[in-house]
């Protein structure tokens, strides 16, 4: 959580908008970050002290503001807008590329690429047709509503389209900043074992969908599938949940069901 890791002084109000993105870090800074994340990190330090739950509570406060304004823009032009979290690796900037691939033609996609650092994931939605914008956080571990709204007037999506942000992988961090989406979705990879969901329980109850992916590696790692739905039903009964696999394609026809008609009962 940001009071805990800082992401929210250092990171949060920094993260910058721009493509192509490279970021060289200085020997300063690097400095800087080590010191930082010793401190924070370090198990029997007190660091909640009132000051920093204030802060948290002033900064929360005003990402739920700007996240508002987000969501009046997106319902002003019809759009449908997704955040897509999840683990690093999860997959979700492939789950992201097939959604775009079965979308494109008939419907006009837009990304924002949230990393901490580069670029490589933008690179990657650049070769579809949609148009995609990175935005990198630094040592922020989430997206906020700023950045997104800033991202959002640079990309100018069309009415009617499908804005899609691919958030900082985290299970944590990005489950407590609303940026403004009518829809939050869960990539939960098979890799990461079936007891993900209690453990961290904030993630999914506050998402709408949850994506367990990677379901063609299911003969191949000890993730029980089953445990794993009763496991996201414990945390949130109102989850709709899809099984595929994003690489493969399996599966994906019951997501951009979903999301066409997600889609359609915004528009209508
Ligand atoms: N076997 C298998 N591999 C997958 C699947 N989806 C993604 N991958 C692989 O998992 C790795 C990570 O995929 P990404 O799409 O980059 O994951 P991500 O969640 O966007 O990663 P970050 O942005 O770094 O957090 C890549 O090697 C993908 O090819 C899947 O359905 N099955
Ligand atoms: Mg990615």
């Amino acid at each position: 959580m940001c009071d805990t890791c800082g992401c929210n002084e250092i990171g949060g109000s920094g993260s910058s908008v721009g493509r192509p993105l490279h970021f060289i870090p200085t020997p300063e800074k690097d400095e800087q970050e080590h010191r930082h994340h010793y401190q924070h990190c370090h198990p029997h330090e007190q660091l909640k002290d009132q000051r920093e739950v204030m802060v948290t509570e002033n900064v929360l406060k005003h990402n739920n503001l700007v996240a508002q304004e987000n969501k009046r823009f997106f319902n002003d032009r019809n759009i449908l807008a997704l955040n897509i979290m999840g683990s690093p690796g999860s997959g979700k900037t492939t789950f992201i590329i097939q959604t775009i691939e079965a979308l494109i033609d008939k419907q006009k996609v837009y990304v924002i690429e949230g990393d901490q650092f580069g670029s490589l994931d933008t690179e990657r939605i650049d070769k579809t047709d949609a148009k995609v914008i990175q935005v990198n956080t630094g040592n922020g571990c989430h997206l906020d509503a700023m950045s997104v709204m800033t991202a959002v007037k640079e990309l100018n999506p069309a009415n009617n389209s499908l804005v899609i942000i691919e958030n900082v992988g985290n299970l944590v961090c990005p489950a407590l900043f609303d940026l403004g989406e009518h829809q939050r979705v869960v990539i939960f990879s098979v890799t990461e074992g079936d007891d993900k969901p209690i453990k961290y329980a904030p993630m999914f109850h506050e998402a709408s969908i949850c994506i367990i992916n990677k379901t063609d590696l299911l003969q191949l790692v000890p993730f029980d599938h089953l445990t794993a739905i009763n496991n996201l039903r414990k945390v949130n009964h109102h989850l709709r949940i899809i099984s595929l696999s994003a690489l493969q394609g399996s599966g994906m026809t019951e997501w951009i069901a979903y999301l066409k008609k997600s889609m359609n009962s915004l528009q209508s």
